[in-house]
């Protein structure tokens, strides 16, 4: 059998490495193997230290996900690591690559620690809904105190070799080159001096110092409550740490092993551990072999310095790609840079870039009115108004200017991409590249794949979207690709329950409570209602208050008014043109009465959405459909996505829901075919119907 963790013993340091790729994750297996190699070295007298490092690209990553939820396998990693801080020679962690949760864990139980000077090391346990259950909690705050622990493990952050020197979570660091030899050199130090061995555990100064600040659990609960909203883990980070300060050693690690058996037995984990894999599955598009030639991009064109061009160009200054900003006025060119810089100024001035980075990235930009300025660059994203005809006009003079194997893309966020790319003679080189506003924050990426969209194409769209720090869903050509038209059913119902009586307060609120960061008509306002206005054939609310200048937060009134710190209250005009509207178009007054209800109409219609388009082959797979809905539509990431929702709640409680709702309420709650298909056999989203 080949161990995991192999042992070389050189001048009497005996070097354990573990290799168990592609992160080491500490399964059971490595876990066993290690403790092996472990009790091997402890035993041969010619050892006397040893030296942890890992072999590929990275330390531990941490415990291995995909043995969550399954009978717990020995050695367990309270069992590995007590054997691990209990050893009689000196254990020395060498960390390079990212120490995360269990690595890091592991690394704290050694009795030095010491970095490659590129290492990262966190405890990113909470952003799975989980929290540090091998020890993190009650060693951490023992070295660092309970501020800083609560800090790290809350955040999840990975925080930076110097960093980590500077808090005293590692001992020394070495040159990446050196990490091999520099841990052996330190573990010889180490022998030399004979000293005690130190043990987190055995750390009593720091919490010493926080058992005389009694309010500092409560506070910081209290300062990070909007943060924490709707996550369990936070609240028992808090737990664990505090328990840290107050109890023995001991009796912490079975509090923190409680709370993580609590934890990761929990829906909200369960979630965000599918969003987790989801997020890495979108990257994989299975018609693309592995070895697909990709097109080099190091320049960009960018039509477009409105909201949409400006945020998009950021992106590439932010990777270091030079952007060719196109406008059609000097006017437009100078606002859509003034406010690319602006937003830099406002990075800067919280504390989150260097004021010469400003410059640097602007210097990046070449401004100009001239579209024969792209004649050279690798890729050109099309970001006017949604106007087909422009569209097209575009990317007709597009094909007489840019060079050839460019790659065309427009950021249409509805439109035919075909007919776009129609408008050229190489709609081979055409894709969609739909960004979410705010384009340089928001990441989700939607890579729109026409009918002749070329397979290097639809590559390097892929591998750009993870160079520029987003996570790239492919989409087919439909009306809305995934995301806005998963989304659309809920702006329907919500606007149908508005026109019916329903407050929009009340919409608001079901959703917020749900997790969302704002409801359906908060978000209208804030996106701006000139915006979002698309041709309708009826008369709408929307329209009546964009006629009446009511244009959305920007102008202090919406649907909501607002007031100068841009507060919402109910607004007896927009109350009157509901009334108005809904009188119009006949509509009786029918309020959807009970927060279930409201929610069961808004997201029952998202839900059937998302099975249209996975059984339409529009989206790859059902988790793609829940990462667009949680990237590109911030649904809470402890939900899972609309899909892995309501796999949750069953998906024969939601046809047999949506049956009576369709007889109330209609063809938009007629369950779709893949949703009756998948209940009928008992199966959920992700399963093949
Ligand atoms: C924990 O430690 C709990 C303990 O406190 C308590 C225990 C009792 N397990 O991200 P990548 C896979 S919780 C299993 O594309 P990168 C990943 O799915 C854990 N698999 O690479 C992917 O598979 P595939 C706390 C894992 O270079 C492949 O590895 N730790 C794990 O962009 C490559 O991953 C974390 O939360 C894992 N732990 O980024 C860290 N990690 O190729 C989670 C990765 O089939 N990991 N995989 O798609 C990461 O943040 C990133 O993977 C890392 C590398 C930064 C390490």
């Amino acid at each position: 059998m080949t161990e995991l963790a192999a042992t070389a013993v050189t001048g009497g340091i005996a070097i354990i490495t573990l290799d168990n790729p592609p992160v080491n994750a500490l399964s059971a297996p490595l876990r066993a193997s290690l403790l092996r190699a472990l009790k091997q070295a402890l035993g041969d007298t010619a050892v006397t230290a040893i030296v942890l490092i890992c072999a590929g690209r990275t330390f531990i990553a941490g415990a291995d996900i995909t043995e969550f939820g399954k009978a717990p396998q020995s050695p367990s990693f309270p069992d590995l690591f007590a054997a691990i801080e209990q050893a009689a020679k000196p254990v020395i962690a060498a960390i390079h690559g990212t120490a995360l949760g269990g690595g890091f864990e592991l690394a704290l139980a050694c009795h030095y620690r010491l970095a490659a000077e590129s290492a990262k090391v966190g405890l990113p346990e909470v952003h799975l809904g989980l929290l540090p259950g091998a020890g993190g909690t009650q060693r951490l705050p023992r070295l660092v105190g309970a501020e800083a622990a609560l800090d790290i493990i809350t955040s999840g952050r990975q925080i930076g070799a110097r960093e980590a020197l500077a808090l005293g979570l590692v001992d020394a660091l070495v040159s990446d080159s050196n990490l091999r030899k520099g841990a052996i050199a330190y573990a010889r130090d180490v022998v030399a001096q004979g000293s005690a061995l130190p043990k987190a555990r055995d750390r009593s100064d720091r919490i010493a110092a926080d058992r005389e600040k009694p309010t500092l659990f409560s506070d910081f609960a209290a300062a990070n409550s909007r943060r924490f909203k709707g996550f369990a883990a936070p609240r028992a980070i808090i737990s664990a740490v505090q328990a840290a300060v107050e109890l023995p050693f001991e009796e912490g690690l079975t509090r923190e092993a409680a709370l993580f058996e609590q934890l990761v037995a929990s829906h909200e984990s369960a979630a965000q551990r599918h969003v987790f894999f989801a997020e890495r599955a979108a990257g994989r598009v299975p018609d693309l072999p592995a070895d697909m030639p990709i097109h080099e991009i190091h320049s960009v064109g960018v039509i477009g310095a409105g909201t949409m061009g400006g945020g998009i160009t950021m992106n590439f200054l932010n990777a270091g790609i030079a952007v060719t900003l196109v406008e059609t006025t000097q006017d437009a060119l100078d606002r859509g840079v003034t406010v690319i810089r602006r937003n830099y100024e406002a990075t800067v001035s919280k504390g989150r870039m260097r004021a010469e980075q400003v410059e640097q990235r602007i210097g990046l930009i070449s401004p100009t009115l001239d579209m024969a300025a792209l004649s050279d660059v690798d890729l050109v994203i099309e970001a006017v108004y949604e106007n087909i005809d422009v569209k097209r006009e575009i990317f007709g003079k597009l094909d007489n200017i840019v060079k050839p194997g460019a790659i065309m893309a427009s950021n249409t966020s509805f439109l035919d991409l075909n007919r776009i790319a129609a408008a050229t003679r190489r709609p081979e080189s055409v894709v969609g590249l739909h960004f979410f506003s705010p384009a340089n924050v928001m990441r989700l990426l939607e890579v729109v794949r026409g009918a002749k969209t070329s397979k290097p194409v639809i590559a390097t769209a892929m591998h750009l979207a993870k160079r520029i720090g987003k996570v790239a869903v492919l989409s087919g050509v439909c009306d809305g690709f995934i995301a806005n038209r998963l989304l659309a059913p809920r702006g329907a119902q919500a606007e149908a329950m508005m026109l019916e009586g329903t407050p929009i307060a009340e919409i608001d609120r079901v959703l917020v409570e749900y997790g969302f960061a704002m409801g359906h008509f908060q978000m209208m306002d804030l996106v701006g209602l000139d915006v979002i206005g698309r041709d309708a054939t009826e008369r709408t609310v929307m329209g009546d208050l964009v006629a009446a200048g009511r244009l959305g937060q920007k102008r202090g009134a919406g649907y909501y008014d607002y007031d100068d710190k841009r507060r919402p209250s109910a607004s007896a005009t927009t109350a009157d043109m509901i009334d108005a509207v809904a009188n119009a178009r006949n509509i009786a007054s029918d309020p959807t009465v009970g927060s279930e209800a409201v929610l069961a109409r808004l997201l029952y219609s998202v839900v059937n959405e998302g099975a249209k388009i996975l059984d339409e082959g529009i989206a790859l797979r059902a988790s793609d459909i829940d990462i667009a809905a949680v990237l590109g539509y911030n649904w809470p990431v402890y939900r899972g996505g609309p899909l892995f929702w309501a796999n949750q709640i069953g998906l024969n409680r939601i046809v047999a829901e949506m049956r009576e709702l369709e007889g109330r309420y209609g063809e938009a709650f007629r369950p779709s075919d893949l949703l009756v298909r998948l209940a009928e056999k008992g199966l959920v989203f992700g399963d093949a119907a």
